[in-house]
Order: structure tokens, then C-alpha cells, then sequence
């Protein structure tokens, strides 16, 4: 059915959103009628955004293990490859010798509340960057590994050209046409083969043609003929800082497998002539084993890589890569109706979104008007919306899969050799938002990096516990990378040491959704109850409050109002642990173990500083109050217990009131994950208004034409947060009854804004083992199933309406609009 023109705004024609049964499986699709523009030529230049700028219209592909960014060109294409243990640096225990001796000293001048630009506070600065932090006092760079080059003769002038990428299948797709054939190329990184694979096809007989180079960015690299169909890349990462020493050593291989004419290969190229069609098999493997171990032979991994492949037909590799993706992809499916907008090319939907927007200055000025928002903006194209949330997904898939590195700053996708922030881990927010969606949006498995990242994390932060606090357990401050490190890096601002708790809190959390006892026992546990033992050790008695509180420490990136940036007790600190040693008590009587120790831990969460209200009615960000209104620092530290945490609640009116008038405050986001997070926070508010604007600014000030995320740079949180932000949006399950922590509460459209008045998504998960489907129309639920994966009891809310439900395990259960059960299956 065409849609109804309503309007014409900005010269273009938006409808009503009208809704599919099923979402088309084109609007699934990001395109664009031209290439990602070429590095200028093929020599990488010496200011890396200049490049960076054509890579943020490439459109990324990725097997969590290896990634690729596709730039579509016709006469030259350039597809730039990742794998994800590529990095500067070698195994390395980053603390300093000696840290520890001036814990005292640092500990007495934080609880002595410096004020800032003081000689005190500028002689502690000084003391902490030149004898607490790390050494080096900057971790290690995510690297790029290098870049297949294909040059087709002719194909200068190209017509009807179009490039796409389908989030459904995960392929990239390229076509145009010369003279008066059809060109195509399929890109896609597969995860069950472990290889990106471009297949080359032309629409007439014999009109495949072209040379393939392989090429890095790295000085130590070279490029090899090793057989007729085959080029191997090899080189190693030189590390700059603090002196050039050699590291990772890295090999990939290309194979042309030809259907017809001629392949060959000369010098350290390789050419195919009058094929029909080609396929291209890139693998690619590093000296890295463990983060303690990088005795890896590249060269060996890469060609059994390449011997495991065999000789497998594209289809064959295909029809596994797209089925291993839909199996993940296809558990959620949204839909929020479709507009003429939806027909127009991705980069030409979001420029609509941005020119609309213009007049909002978001970040520092403005406060959050929900109403002042433009309809011509992301409201005259829901699908748009539907899309973004897909492609976190996407992107999750493509960057975290289990028995690969987790997701780093820019998931696996990193052309530069100095990327921002080394693409690492920053721990304060950015690594736990890269998981945000991983269980609601049922991609439980992908959370597994994470996992194994903290079972290496425990190892290297029991050391850095005892070396610089004398404490037992494990501690992590506000960054690691591939080798681990675990002490404060940078600046003062890595002097953070509540990143355990934040990272214990993901184990947590997959319990409550898949109460997956084993895992809870073997994996969970242990690393919690580390975590716990650390903070019994190091959590300190404030001489004034006698709180029991983190000394030192910081409310991250943000400095009290007159204040040196180091101090004690913030309050995120103080909401991570209670919440630690709750989940951590909790876990010990579900599993019968550690009562004692329980009860040690019960003891200190007493003596915990509560959440406290600040003269101006706010959630206080430090232990004292000093707030200042109207404060819209981009970090939402303070509002750690609203989302991702529960330590807020609307149980305790009001503290939840309270944080309100923080959030407030901090008004509209700057970076991108800054909008990310306040798209959860005001849905855990219940304010779908303020979450939908902060999507809606995110689009418009955040965004790129391959629809990444800019931080300043590309960063991949800001596409994971509002991901996840938008699931809280439609569905939150944190609630539980104190006198039945069983019963998960399953709250159905919590904050569903006016902009989507009618849609539907199936497929979300809730704590408690369920799975959720839900449609709605006029703003309002009309029909919900609940399947229920364990047999748990659940409740389920739709605003103030509340029904318990007994369930059976694998049965489903629909419910009106009413919450009166309609059937049962
Ligand atoms: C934190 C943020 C920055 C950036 C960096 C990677 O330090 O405050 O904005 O996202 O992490």
C-alpha cells in the first residue's frame, strides 16, 4: 500500500509511517548511489583524518575475529582489513615499581579535599603522574593490518552505480555497470570459516579483469607471491613510544579462485583476465597466543587458515556465513512503520535528520525540550530509527564473537596506526556500553569476550591489587588493552579503581538473564567474589562521614566545582559496590558457599555512603555537596545506579526524584556515547520524550554516512548504547519484589515516545529467561507474548497494571491490551 503524503518539508515529501507485517527485508539495507570516496592515491598520507575521512563512508564488515571496511570504488576498490589482536606493545605488566609506597601520602592529601590550582593540588598531580600511574603511562594502540587494492582496466566511467550493505545477510554489495555489463561484487567476513571473502562477478561471459595488490600501512611489511592464485602480506608492528621496538608479528594470505580465464600472479601482484567471475579468500593471523604469551607463528596459522578452507565453492562459503549471521541477527526484528524516507539512500535520510536538527545547539547549551524537536527530523522516518538500532546489532555481531577479542573502541574497524584513545578499552563507560545490547537484544553469546577478557583481567589485576594497594583480589582502573594492563594510565584521570565492579556487574547480569547456574558457579562467582575481595581490603574509613569509602579516586573525568579532580567516596563508586557485594552475597547463597565471607561483606555494605540529596534537590555527585545546577558534564557517573545499574530505583522515591533533577541537569549529550547514555537513563525514568530527543541528536549531531558513531573520532560505544537504549526504551526487566528476588518484573513499553506511535518488535529478552514480542498502536500496547525459555514465575507491568504469571517452560503466553490473557501455546 503507498503511503498517504501528508507534508512537504525541506523540499521532500514524508507519510505517515505505515506498517509491514514483517519489516521489508530492504529496510534493512544502508546504500548509497556513490563510492566511499579513495584515499587520494595509494600511499597512506601523513595526516591520518585526511584518510580517516574517506573510511567513514566505507561500510564495515567483520567476523569478530577479522573486519573489513568496503569503499565500493569501481576502477580502484580498497577494502581495509582489521584482526583483532593485531596491536602495538608486547606482553608487560604496567605497574610502577615503588606505586604502592605513596599510597599513604596520596590517600591523606584526597581525604584533605584539595582545592583545585592549589600548590597542594598541583604537587599530588604531580606526584601521582610521575610516581603512581602506569609506566608506560599510556597503554598500547589497536593497529591496522592492511588493505587489499583492486584495480579494474575501463571501469573509469560507470553508470548506474550502487552500493549497499545488507545488515540482514551481512554482505557488502557493489554494483554498476560499464558499457553494457553488470558488474557485482560481494564482500562478507565470515565467522565459521574464519576468512573475508569478495566474490567478482560481471553479467556477460569473460568480462572479469582486474590486479590485486595487497598493502599495509606498517613500515616493516612486505608482500610475496607464494603460488599461481596466491600473494602472502607479512610484516611486524614497530612501537613507537617510549623507543621503536618491534612487536606483533602479523601474516595474511589472498587466494583468487577463478571461474574461467586466466589467473597469474607477477612481482607482488596477482591478475585475472576474462574470468567470468573470481573469488578472492583473504585469512590473516598474528604472533599473539595469550596476553602473557606471543610466541604464535603467523605465517603457519594463516596457511592453515587458508588449508581449512580448502576448496570449498562460494556458495558453499556463503550460504554458512549467511546462515551463522541470520541465526544471531534474526532473533529481534522492529518495526516501526515506513515512509517515503526510507527509499532514499542512507547518507541522503540522515542528512535530512541533521539539516532539521541545525537549529539545536545540543551538547553544553542546550536543555532538553522534548517538544522543541523537529517532525521533518528522524520523526518523518521511523525506519531510520528501526535501522540504527539494527545496525548496533550488526555491529556487535561483526566485532564480538566468542573466542575473539571483545569489541574495543571502534569494535574491530581501525585504519590508523595511532587510532584515538589506541582503540583500547576505556572501562569508565565505553567497554560496558559496548555491551549494552548483548543480552536484551538476544546476542547473549556475544557478550562472551567480555567474559574471557575479565578471566585474563583477574590474573593481571591481583597483581597490580598487591603491588599498589596491598589488597587482595583484582582492581581495574579506567582503561586496559590487549596485554591486560590494569593500573591507572594517562593522567590523573585514570585513577579510577571501581572498573572491576563495573565489568562483575556484566557477569550479573548474564546470569539474571539466562539463570545459568553452571555459569554462574564456574565463571561469574569466582571473578565477583575477587572483585569483592579487593574492595574489603582497600575501601578506607573517611575520617569526617566514617563511611567506608574509595580513597583515592574520582567521579570519572569530572571534577567537583573548585575542587582538585582526586578525592574519595563519588558516588558511582559507592553505587558500583554495594551493587558488587550485593549481587556477590546473592550469588553465594544461590550457589551455598562463602557464608562467612558473605557476611564480612554484608558488614561493609552498611558502612557504604547511601545515595545522598543535595541542597538543590539533586542526586549528589560526591560525598559532599557540591553540585553545581545545570552541570552537563558529558560522563553520567553519578546515575550509574539508574542505568546500567538498579541501585536507584523508584521504590525509594526520592533518590529517584533526585536523580531526575541531575539528569536533568546534564541536559543533552556531547560525544556520541554521551547521548547513548541518556537514552537508557530517561527510559529508566520513564520519560520516552527525553530518550527519543537524545536518539534524535544522536543521529543528528553524532553520526556518519555509514551511520558509525563519532565520540570526536569514530567510536563504536555510541552505536552499542543506543542500541541498548532504545530495548530499554520498548522493555525493562531489573525490578524485583525484595520479598521474591525470583520474580523478575517485565515492564512493557516503559518509555514508548509519541514518535512511534505505532510498531512492533519481537524478540527481546527480559531477566528470568523469557522472550518478548510486543506490537502497539496509537501509543499504546495491543498485543504482547512472553515465551518463557526456564518456567520462571514473572510479573508482568504495563504502566501501573501489574499480572503475575506462572509459566511453563517453552510455552507462550499472549496477553490484549488489557493484559488479559488472550491464548496460550
Ligand atoms: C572517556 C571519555 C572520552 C572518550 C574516551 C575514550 O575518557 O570521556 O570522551 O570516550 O573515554
Amino acid at each position: 500500500m503507498k503511503p498517504i503524503t501528508i507534508a512537504i518539508a525541506l523540499g521532500v515529501l514524508f507519510s505517515l509511517p505505515s506498517l509491514a507485517a514483517e519489516p521489508a527485508r530492504d529496510d534493512l539495507k544502508l546504500w548509497y548511489a556513490q563510492p566511499a570516496p579513495l584515499a587520494k592515491d595509494w600511499t597512506y598520507p601523513k595526516n591520518p583524518l585526511e584518510q580517516t575521512k574517506a573510511w567513514l563512508e566505507a561500510l564495515p564488515v567483520g567476523s569478530g575475529r577479522l573486519g573489513a571496511m568496503v569503499f565500493g570504488g569501481a576502477a580502484e576498490e580498497r577494502i581495509q582489513f582489521n584482526e583483532d589482536t593485531l596491536w602495538a606493545g608486547k606482553p608487560h605488566d604496567y605497574v610502577r615499581e615503588g606505586a604502592g609506597e605513596h599510597l599513604p601520602f596520596i590517600r591523606q592529601q584526597a581525604f584533605a579535599n584539595l582545592k583545585e590550582d592549589t600548590q597542594e593540588a598541583e604537587a599530588l598531580n604531580k606526584l601521582i603522574k610521575e610516581k603512581f600511574l602506569s609506566n608506560p603511562v599510556r597503554q598500547k594502540a589497536y593497529q591496522p593490518f592492511g588493505d587489499i587494492r583492486l584495480t579494474f582496466p575501463g571501469h573509469e566511467d560507470f553508470s548506474n552505480y550502487r552500493r549497499e550493505l545488507d545488515l540482514d545477510s551481512a554482505i557488502a554489495r557493489t554494483t554498476y555497470k560499464v558499457g553494457d555489463v553488470t558488474y557485482t561484487r560481494e564482500v562478507f567476513a565470515s565467522y565459521p570459516d574464519d576468512v573475508i571473502v569478495v566474490r567478482i562477478t560481471a553479467e556477460k561471459p569473460g568480462k572479469v579483469n582486474f590486479t590485486l595488490k595487497l598493502d599495509s600501512p606498517h613500515e616493516r611489511h612486505e608482500t610475496k607471491v607464494v603460488g599461481n592464485d596466491t600473494i602472502s602480506l607479512s610484516g611486524q608492528v614497530i612501537d613507537r613510544v617510549p623507543k621503536d621496538e618491534p612487536g606483533t608479528r602479523f601474516e595474511s594470505r589472498i587466494r583468487v579462485v577463478n571461474d574461467g580465464g586466466s589467473v597469474s600472479t607477477s612481482g607482488d601482484a596477482i591478475t585475472v583476465e576474462n574470468a567470468d567471475a573470481a573469488t578472492l579468500l583473504l585469512v590473516a593471523a598474528t604472533s599473539f597466543v595469550n596476553f602473557q604469551d606471543v610466541s604464535g607463528d603467523p605465517a603457519a596459522r594463516s596457511q592453515a587458515y587458508m588449508q581449512k578452507l580448502g576448496d570449498k565453492a562460494y556458495d558453499a562459503l556463503k550460504q554458512e556465513h549467511v546462515a551463522d549471521h541470520q541465526r544471531l541477527f534474526r532473533r529481534v526484528s522492529f518495526d516501526l512503520g515506513r515512509t517515503d524516507r526510507a527509499d532514499l539512500p542512507t547518507d541522503e535520510r540522515l542528512k535530512h535528520v541533521i539539516e532539521s536538527s541545525k537549529s539545536i545547539a545540543g551538547g553544553n547549551k542546550d536543555k532538553p525540550k522534548p517538544d522543541a524537536l523537529p517532525r521533518e527530523g528522524l520523526d518523518a522516518d521511523p525506519a531510520l530509527a528501526a535501522l540504527y538500532f539494527q545496525y548496533g546489532r550488526y555491529m556487535l555481531i561483526g566485532s564480538s564473537r566468542p573466542g575473539t577479542q571483545a569489541a574495543n573502541l571502534q569494535g574491530v574497524w581501525n585504519e590508523l596506526l595511532n587510532p584515538p584513545w589506541e582503540s583500547k578499552y576505556t572501562t569508565n563507560i565505553n567497554f560496558e556500553m559496548n555491551y549494552w545490547p548483548a543480552e536484551v537484544t538476544n546476542l547473549s553469546e556475544l557478550h562472551e569476550p567480555m567474559f574471557a577478557m575479565i578471566d585474563d583481567l583477574r590474573v593481571s589485576g591481583a597483581r597490580t591489587a598487591k603491588k599498589m594497594y596491598d589488597s587482595r583480589g583484582w582492581v581495574l582502573h579506567h582503561n586496559t588493552d590487549l596485554w591486560r594492563g590494569t593500573a591507572p594510565i594517562n593522567n590523573i584521570d585514570g585513577l579510577w579503581p571501581t572498573g572491576a565492579a563495573w565489568l562483575s556487574h556484566h557477569l550479573w547480569e548474564r546470569y539474571l538473564f539466562t539463570r545459568d547456574k553452571e555459569f554462574l558457579a564456574i565463571r561469574a562467582y569466582p571473578a565477583m567474589k575477587e572483585a569483592s575481595q579487593f574492595f574489603v581490603d582497600f575501601l578506607i574509613k573517611d575520617p569526617t562521614t566514617r563511611y567506608l569509602v574509595t580513597n583515592p579516586s574520582h567521579s570519572p573525568e569530572h571534577a567537583a566545582p573548585g575542587r582538585a579532580l582526586i578525592s574519595y567516596g563519588p558516588t558511582m563508586d559507592n553505587q558500583l559496590i554495594r551493587s558488587l557485594l550485593s549481587y556477590t552475597i546473592e550469588a553465594s547463597e544461590i550457589l551455598g558457599v562463602d557464608s562467612d565471607f558473605a557476611q564480612k561483606l554484608a558488614d561493609i555494605r552498611k558502612q557504604l555512603p547511601p545515595n545522598q540529596i543535595g541542597r538543590h534537590g539533586q542526586l549528589q555527585e560526591w560525598i559532599q555537596d557540591l553540585d553545581e545546577p545545570d552541570n552537563n558534564h558529558r560522563h553520567m557517573s553519578p546515575l550509574w545506579g539508574l542505568y546500567p545499574g538498579w541501585d536507584i530505583t523508584p521504590a525509594d522515591t526520592k533518590v529517584f526524584d533526585a536523580a531526575k533533577v541531575l539528569l536533568k541537569w546534564r541536559g543533552d549529550g556531547s560525544t556520541g556515547w554521551s547521548f547513548g547514555w541518556r537514552i537508557p537513563l530517561w527510559a529508566r525514568a520513564y520519560d520516552g520524550e527525553y530518550a527519543y530527543r537524545q536518539l534524535h541528536l544522536q543521529l543528528a549531531k553524532r553520526t556518519l554516512p555509514n551511520l558509525f558513531d563519532l565520540c570526536g573520532p569514530f567510536q563504536a560505544d555510541g552505536n552499542f548504547g543506543a542500541t541498548g537504549g532504545i530495548a530499554e526504551m520498548l522493555l525493562q526487566s531489573h525490578l524485583r519484589p525484595t520479598e521474591n528476588r525470583d520474580l523478575h518484573e517485565i515492564h512493557l513499553l516503559p518509555a514508548l515516545p509519541s514518535a512511534w506511535p505505532k510498531g512492533s518488535i519481537n524478540g527481546l529478552r527480559a531477566r528470568g529467561g523469557f522472550e518478548v514480542n510486543m506490537t502497539w498502536d496509537g501509543g499504546e500496547l495491543t498485543k504482547a507474548t512472553i515465551t518463557s525459555q526456564l518456567g520462571n514465575p514473572c510479573r508482568l507491568r504495563l504502566g501501573d497494571k501489574t499480572v503475575d504469571l506462572k509459566t511453563e517452560k517453552g510455552k507462550s503466553y499472549t496477553f490484549d491490551a488489557q493484559l488479559a490473557r488472550s491464548n496460550q501455546q
